[in-house]
Formats: structure tokens, C-alpha cells, sequence
């Protein structure tokens, strides 16, 4: 083997590891990088128009896949244009590495062109980050941190000159050659027994379940059955747990269902399993909580805890299970199971489509999850859209769903679904864009075309950032500042090469998901949704009633009578 340098070691350690494709930006510093992809041929670049897709790209990558994603920035401006999306990323806890190439070596401490410090930027969204300075440092650097990101579930970060990358190689080699260590993780037996007289003495349990129950369906449900407890679940867990499940009553928090709000302030006992539901106002003062969570630190906070316990979620249930009576209270569940219902009807009723009317953002959501695929991943924009995504679309086992939901950055949405698309050629990818959203990162429209990737993005158009508007009437605040003065979107696709549709009328909404759906290649829809459609709290607490009305008087003085008409008929005379 010849002169390898520094770059083309990295490479081959990524290759070995399993990474298929590196997204980002290419650039002076990265050239090393790049070429040795370029020779290669067996490692992908893609290419994007912002760093800031390629991170959320890649963390959508780490999420659907469960395995590293890559994504990289030259140095200065490009790494530095990367941080949101790894913030998000590393909130989300997916395993991303990120490459910040830096300037010249010898540079470094000048002051000098596009010269910042990647590994004090990057030091709060990643659990490791360090320089390289010495060709000797790889791949043992690079190993640590790609060993971090998948062991810790996160970012990590090497800051990389670029001359360094260009600099032989010293070891010659990959160092590590295992897989991912997948250990079963347990309370002890002592804690078990603790664990199941604390439920066994409970009548009325409620389950708060997240995302940590991914892969362990059917435990959960055996537990639920065994308790009669209503499970609650939380945003993240909204693909893995609400599928097939008698026991489903909904969310809880601003967005969710007054039967998964009722759920857990009504309960005796509640079970927090894999959650890390960050609202405290939503949890029972008064009710015994235990929390199980593979994280110790995760346990108590975000509510009191009585019981904590750590362990996965699939061995501790498949642990306490056989030591489990059957609750003969019932209930505590009849009831939950009750008001869901109800809360489902209502929230079904408002996605209906009245011709003549405004379309109804419901209405669009429950007709994207009628015509989607049996597979379909979709991502939703923060924003209007994640409510829409939690109320309406329906999971299966097999659809899945991305968001911001940690970090809550805008312009999620079309970045992940890039990177969702990319990772998985095969399948159908939706993107739930707002207008405000798509617009901020929508240079990457250009990525669908370049990659031909057959993303359909659908545009919730309302002319606003309609969040921020129901966020500024709950606080008793006169929206401003928050009007769009939107261009004609299916032009813009057009002119990117993309298929551009638009729904005037509600009738229209279902024949133009369905075109966009059926075309082979990215498409955009466009549909105007009304812009005053309030996603009510499952509970209204006395503070936020106090805003609803202040902000009724400030529209009234102000002159804008018309809007609380507005308001009602979409809202209270629906
Ligand atoms: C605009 C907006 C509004 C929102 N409103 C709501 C709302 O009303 N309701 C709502 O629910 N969410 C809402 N969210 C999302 C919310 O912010 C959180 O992202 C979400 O509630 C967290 O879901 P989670 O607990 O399932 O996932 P995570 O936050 O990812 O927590 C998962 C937990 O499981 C643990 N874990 C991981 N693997 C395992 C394992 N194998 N075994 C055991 N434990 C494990 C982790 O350590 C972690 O503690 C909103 C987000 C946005 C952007
Ligand atoms: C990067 C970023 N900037 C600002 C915010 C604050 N914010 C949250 S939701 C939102 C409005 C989103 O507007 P849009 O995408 O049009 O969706 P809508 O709510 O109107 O449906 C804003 C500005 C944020 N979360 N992230």
C-alpha cells in the first residue's frame, strides 16, 4: 500500500463501519474528504445547497436506520452553518458524526480567513469533539468518536484541517472491527420484586410510554392488559406504540388528547416507561410515579419520582411480567378508553371538508394519511403541522414519523425527508411543510432535483406562522409579525424541476395529494389552509382562558372584529 493519507484512512474507516454516504457541502478544507469518496466510488457524496439539511439529513438517517450518519461542513462558515441541525440531532439522541473541516494547522490561532473554533462551538451539541492535529491521531480519534456517537446516542465531532487530511497516513488500518455491543439491561432482582408489589398494589395505573419502548410492543401491551392501564403515549413514542394497541388514549400536552390528559391526572399510580415528556404542568401532582429509563440521569426530571428504575424497556418488562397479578379493576381503563373516544370524535370531526368553505388543515392530514403508503415516512414541520401529524396520521407498525420534536427547530421537515429518501430509495417519503418552514431552509428544493429524490412535500400554505399567533393569543399578546406575504410555490417547484400542484378548494385537496402521490418524482402541493384553526389545549388552564379572552378585547379595540368571527364560525360553531 502506498502514501494513504490522513482522508482516504477516514474514508476507509467510515466504509468499514458501515456508512454508505456523507452529506454536506464540499469546500476547500474537504477536499481530501471528497476526493478520496471520488476514488472509492463505493461511498456516496450527497451533495446539499445549506450544512444545515445535511445535519438534519443525516440525524433522520441515524433515526430511521438506528445506525451512524455522517454529515460534513468546510471549515469557517460551512461547519458552522451545520450546528442547528446537530443540535437537533443530538437532542433527538441519534448517532451522527459530524466532519468540521478546519483551516490550515498552522493557522490556527491567527485569527485568520474563516477561521472559528469548531470544538468550543460544537462542545453543547455533541458528546465528543475534538481536533486533530497529527496524522497519528487517526483513525484512533476518529473510532472514539464514532464509538460515542453510537454508545451515547448522539453527536460527535472531529474538527479537521484540511492539510492534515492531506498529510499521510501513519496507521494503515481501521483499528476496531466488532458490532454494536447490544446489552440487555436490567434492574436487580431486588429492584424487580420492589417494582412489581408497587404495581401489584395499584388499582388504577396509567402508562406513559415514549419513545423508549421501540421494539418491545408487545411487552407493553401484556402490561397494560395485566394492569388495565391506559397508555398514554408521548410524541416520539407515537410510531412505536400507538399501532394495534386496545390500551392507546392518546397524547397528553398542548397538542394531545383530553383522554391522555384525563388518563394521567386521574390515576393512582403512573408507570413512565422510556419517556422523557418534558411538560411538567401535564404530570399528577398527587399520584405515586416510577420511571424506567435505560439513562439513569433521566430519571426525576421532569416530574417527582417515587420509584426510578434502570433498565431497557423490553428486559425489565420481560423481567416484572411473571411477577405481575392481574388488576380485576377495570375502571380506571373503561373510563379512559371512554373519553378517548370522545376526544376522537371530536378531533374527527373538525377533518371534514364543507364545499364553499376554507380547507380545513385537519382535513388535509387525515387525507394524506388515507392515500399515504402502508410504509410511508413522514416528517412534519414545527409548527402547525407537527399537530396535525400527531392528531391525524395513523401509525401501523411499519409508517414512520420524524420531527423536531426535542430541539423544535423550524425547516425540519424537507431536510429529513432528503435524508429519509436518500436512506431508503424504495420507500414513499411526505414531507408536512409549513409555509414559513419550507421557506427557510427551501433552497434545498433544488437537492429533490439534483438527487431525483421523489419526496413529496406537502405546504400547509396559511399565509402566517400560525404557531407563533396561537402561541402570542394564549399569552393575551396581539399577533404581529408573524404575516407571510407567500409567493406561488408550485412556480417555484416548477421552475426547480419539480411537479407543482395546488388545491384551491377543498373538493381539489384529495385529487391533488393523490397526483402528487402517484408521479414518479419530487412533487410539491400547495394548499391554502385556513389560517385561524385552533388546536385547543386538552385543558384550558384558568391562565391561558385569561389570554384567550384578553386577546378577544385587544382585537376588538384594535378594530380586527372580524377575526374573532373568524375564530368562532371556524372554531366554536364547527
Ligand atoms: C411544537 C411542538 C409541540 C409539542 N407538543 C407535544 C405534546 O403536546 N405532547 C407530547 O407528547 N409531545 C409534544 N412535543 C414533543 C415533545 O417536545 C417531546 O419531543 C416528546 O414528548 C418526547 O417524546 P418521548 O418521551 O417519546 O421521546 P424522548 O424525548 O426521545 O425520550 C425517550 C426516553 O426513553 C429513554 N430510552 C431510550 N431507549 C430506551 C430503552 N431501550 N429502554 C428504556 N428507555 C429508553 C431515553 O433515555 C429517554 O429518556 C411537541 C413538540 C413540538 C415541536
Ligand atoms: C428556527 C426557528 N425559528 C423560530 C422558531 C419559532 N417558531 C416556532 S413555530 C413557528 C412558526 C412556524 O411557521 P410555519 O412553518 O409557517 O408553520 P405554521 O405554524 O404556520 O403552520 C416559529 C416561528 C423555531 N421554532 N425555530
Amino acid at each position: 500500500m502506498g502514501n494513504r493519507n490522513v482522508a482516504e484512512l477516514l474514508v476507509e474507516v467510515l466504509a468499514e463501519a458501515g456508512v454508505r454516504r456523507i452529506y454536506g457541502v464540499s469546500g476547500d478544507s474537504l477536499n481530501g474528504i471528497t476526493d478520496s469518496m471520488r476514488a472509492r466510488g463505493d461511498m456516496q457524496w450527497v451533495g446539499v445547497r445549506h450544512e444545515e439539511t445535511a445535519a438534519f439529513a443525516a440525524g433522520a438517517e441515524a433515526h430511521l436506520t438506528g445506525t451512524l450518519a455522517v454529515c460534513a461542513g468546510s471549515c469557517g462558515p460551512g461547519n458552522l452553518h451545520l450546528i442547528n441541525g446537530l443540535y437537533d440531532c443530538h437532542r433527538s439522541r441519534v448517532p451522527v458524526l459530524a466532519i468540521a473541516a478546519q483551516i490550515p494547522s498552522v493557522e490556527i490561532g491567527t485569527g485568520y480567513f474563516q477561521e472559528t473554533h469548531p470544538e468550543h462551538l460544537f462542545a453543547q451539541c455533541s458528546h465528543y469533539c475534538e481536533l486533530v492535529s497529527q496524522p497519528e491521531q487517526i483513525p484512533r480519534v476518529l473510532e472514539i468518536a464514532m464509538q460515542t456517537a453510537i454508545s451515547r446516542r448522539g453527536v460527535a465531532v472531529i474538527a479537521l484541517p484540511g492539510d492534515v487530511a492531506l498529510r499521510d497516513a501513519v496507521e494503515r488500518t481501521a483499528r476496531l472491527h466488532f458490532s454494536e455491543p447490544k446489552p440487555n439491561v436490567c434492574p436487580s432482582d431486588d429492584e424487580i420484586n420492589l417494582l412489581a408489589e408497587v404495581l401489584n398494589r395499584s388499582e388504577k395505573t396509567t402508562i406513559l410510554a415514549g419513545a423508549g419502548c421501540a421494539g418491545a410492543h408487545d411487552e407493553l401491551i401484556q402490561l397494560a392488559r395485566t394492569l388495565q392501564a391506559p397508555i398514554v403515549h408521548a410524541m416520539r413514542g407515537k410510531e412505536f406504540i400507538e399501532y394495534n394497541n386496545p390500551f392507546d388514549v392518546g397524547m397528553t400536552g398542548l397538542l394531545g388528547f383530553s383522554s391522555g390528559y384525563f388518563a394521567m391526572m386521574n390515576c393512582e399510580l403512573l408507570l413512565m416507561i422510556g419517556t422523557d415528556f418534558p411538560y411538567q404542568q401535564f404530570y399528577p401532582k398527587e399520584a405515586t410515579i416510577v420511571q424506567i429509563d435505560v439513562r439513569g440521569d433521566q430519571l426525576g426530571r421532569r416530574s417527582k419520582v417515587d420509584f426510578g428504575f434502570v433498565g431497557d424497556t423490553r428486559t425489565t418488562l420481560r423481567a416484572i411480567l411473571p411477577k405481575l397479578k392481574q388488576n380485576p379493576y377495570e375502571e380506571h381503563l373503561q373510563e379512559s378508553l371512554d373519553q378517548y373516544r370522545k376526544a376522537r370524535k371530536g378531533l374527527d370531526d373538525m377533518a371534514t371538508a364543507t364545499p364553499g368553505k376554507p380547507i380545513h388543515p385537519q382535513y388535509v392530514a387525515r387525507v394524506i394519511d388515507r392515500l399515504a403508503a402502508e410504509d410511508a415516512i413522514f416528517t412534519c414541520d414545527v409548527g402547525t403541522p407537527t399537530i396535525w401529524a400527531a392528531r391525524y396520521l395513523t401509525m401501523n407498525g411499519k409508517r414512520r414519523i420524524l420531527g423536531s420534536f426535542n430541539h423544535g427547530s423550524m425547516a425540519n421537515a424537507m431536510p429529513q425527508a432528503i435524508g429519509a429518501q436518500v436512506s431508503h430509495p424504495g420507500r414513499q417519503v411526505i414531507s408536512m411543510s409549513g409555509d414559513g418552514g419550507f421557506a427557510m431552509l427551501m433552497g434545498d428544493l433544488l437537492t429533490l432535483r439534483q438527487h431525483q429524490l421523489p419526496v413529496k412535500l406537502i405546504v400547509f400554505r396559511n399565509d402566517a406562522l400560525a404557531f407563533v399567533e396561537l402561541e402570542m393569543k394564549a399569552a393575551g399578546i396581539l399577533d404581529f409579525g408573524t404575516h407571510l406575504n407567500n409567493p406561488d410555490f408550485t412556480k417555484i417547484a416548477e421552475g426547480a424541476g419539480l411537479l407543482g400542484v395546488r388545491a384551491e378548494t377543498p373538493e381539489q385537496v384529495e385529487m391533488a395529494i393523490a397526483e402528487a402521490l402517484n408521479y414518479d418524482g419530487p412533487a410539491l402541493v400547495e394548499i391554502p389552509v385556513s389560517r385561524q384553526e385552533l388546536s385547543m389545549p386538552p385543558t384550558i388552564t384558568l391562565e391561558q382562558a385569561k389570554g384567550f379572552s384578553l386577546f378577544m378585547m385587544k382585537a376588538v379595540l384594535s378594530g380586527r372584529g372580524d377575526e374573532i368571527i373568524d375564530l368562532a364560525t371556524v372554531n366554536l360553531l364547527r
